[in-house]
């Protein structure tokens, strides 16, 4: 049996948690792990808590991650060095007790491998050097040679070690849809106003460009599961941008296909921002776990959806630019809507953004996991999870 415990050490068991926080060596669980709360709640079974962890957990607010960006000089030679996504991945972990780690990359590296030429200049997003955005370049695009992504499969398995079971790491991908919305514009756009247009003018050519990106993305997340990610989940930043007919047709059809090649023992998260108009279908994307933006009701997608598919999800990462007891507040609304039944995961709506003090972070950490454990939910019973840990 794996125990449920939280990260241990000194600074990372969640406040209140030392009942369950038993120290426990890879040696007494080979191959498990001494955390996996976060895999309980994928597959909807109990936890003595809910698990937290936060899209952008690493990145430009904490200034460890600041320091180490300006040694290696970009943002790039952070990614394709594994030692360094190794110690970003892990920099979260060292200041707040969270149940899981994301690798360090970025969705964009998929693209990069299939020729565009990625880049990131100081303070500006990402660019490629060329596009995909007419016909000869969309046909002319191939599943890359997954040796050139061999970096990230390193970083994998470097976290990994590094790790040591203490809590599951999760693998990732963008969409095929939202990497072609990248890979048409060249970058970021406010709008996309290139791939809207060409979803009416020339659907074929859309489609063929996520197909061929559905077919790299699938190979590129067995490849991390095979270097032993624990969970994998896809960001569909974009898809919210379409009809709901088109996203059904270019973004979640080629997320089903993907997450159809992938090995049936990892448990999956979708995650499509702002595509409240299609949750009933994206619950029957095949992913074990939904993630939410914080415009879409948590609480209701628990109940009509709960029984199919766990959620994560879904504070607004703007929230935590207010302070510690307004965040605490927040969060405990949060997991008192999403109730006491398994199968939910607390996280940001989108990313951590640049701005946001650490202390909130941890203030937020410990208030998922205090309110989780003390009130069990919207009910004031205890989550069916605590009830049961004696038999964990
Ligand atoms: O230091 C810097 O300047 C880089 C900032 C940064 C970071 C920290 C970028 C550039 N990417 C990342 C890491 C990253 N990106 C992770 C790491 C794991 C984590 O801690 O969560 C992940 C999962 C991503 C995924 C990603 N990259 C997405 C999907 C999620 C989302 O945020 O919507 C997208 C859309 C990207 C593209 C990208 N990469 C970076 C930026 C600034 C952007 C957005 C560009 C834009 O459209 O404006």
């Amino acid at each position: 049996m794996i125990a449920a415990g939280p990260l241990q050490g000194a600074n990372h068991a969640p406040s209140g948690a030392s009942a369950a926080a038993k120290p426990q060596g890879l040696g007494d669980h080979p191959g498990g792990l001494q955390n996996d709360t976060l895999l309980r709640a994928l597959r909807r079974e109990p936890t003595p808590y809910v698990p937290v962890w936060l899209m952008r957990q690493a990145g430009r607010y904490l200034p460890e991650y600041a320091a180490l960006r300006a040694k290696a000089g970009s943002f790039m030679a952070l990614a394709t060095t594994p030692s360094l996504a190794t110690e970003v991945t892990l920099q979260p972990l060292a200041r707040f007790p969270l149940d899981a780690a994301i690798l360090f990359s970025d969705i964009l590296t998929v693209p990069d491998a299939m020729g565009l030429g990625l880049s990131f200049a100081e303070g500006e997003g990402p660019r490629f050097a060329r596009t995909a955005a007419d016909e000869p370049a969309i046909r002319a695009l191939r599943v890359p040679d997954l040796a050139k992504l061999r970096y990230v499969f390193d970083a994998v398995g470097e976290i990994k070690r590094a790790l040591a079971g203490r809590v599951p790491l999760i693998g990732f991908a963008g969409s095929p849809f939202t990497l072609a919305c990248y890979m048409i514009e060249g970058g970021g756009s406010a709008d996309f106003a290139a791939v809207r247009r060409m979803a009416f003018a020339r659907p074929d050519l859309l489609e063929r460009l996520v197909s061929v990106n559905a077919d790299a993305v699938a190979a590129y997340l067995c490849e991390q599961a095979a270097a032993g990610a624990d969970a994998l989940m896809l960001f569909d930043t974009w898809g919210g941008l379409l009809t709901p007919d088109a996203y059904r047709r270019f973004s979640l059809a080629s997320m089903r296909a993907v997450i159809a090649r992938l090995p049936r023992e990892v448990p999956t998260i979708v995650f499509t921002k702002g595509a409240a108009a299609t949750l009933d279908d994206i619950v029957q994307s095949g992913a074990s776990c939904v993630g939410l933006d914080w415009t879409m009701d948590l609480r209701e997608a628990r109940r009509r959806h709960g029984a199919r598919v766990a959620f994560q999800g879904n504070l607004d990462p703007l929230a935590l630019l207010t302070d510690p007891a307004t965040v605490e507040r927040a969060a405990t609304e949060i997991v008192a809507a999403a109730g006491p039944a398994p199968g939910y995961v607390f996280n940001v709506g989108h990313g951590v953004v640049p701005a946001t003090p650490p202390d909130h972070v941890a203030a937020l950490v410990a208030a998922v996991h205090r309110a989780s454990r003390v009130t069990g939910g919207a009910s004031g019973t205890p989550p069916r999870a605590v009830q049961q840990r004696g038999g964990d």
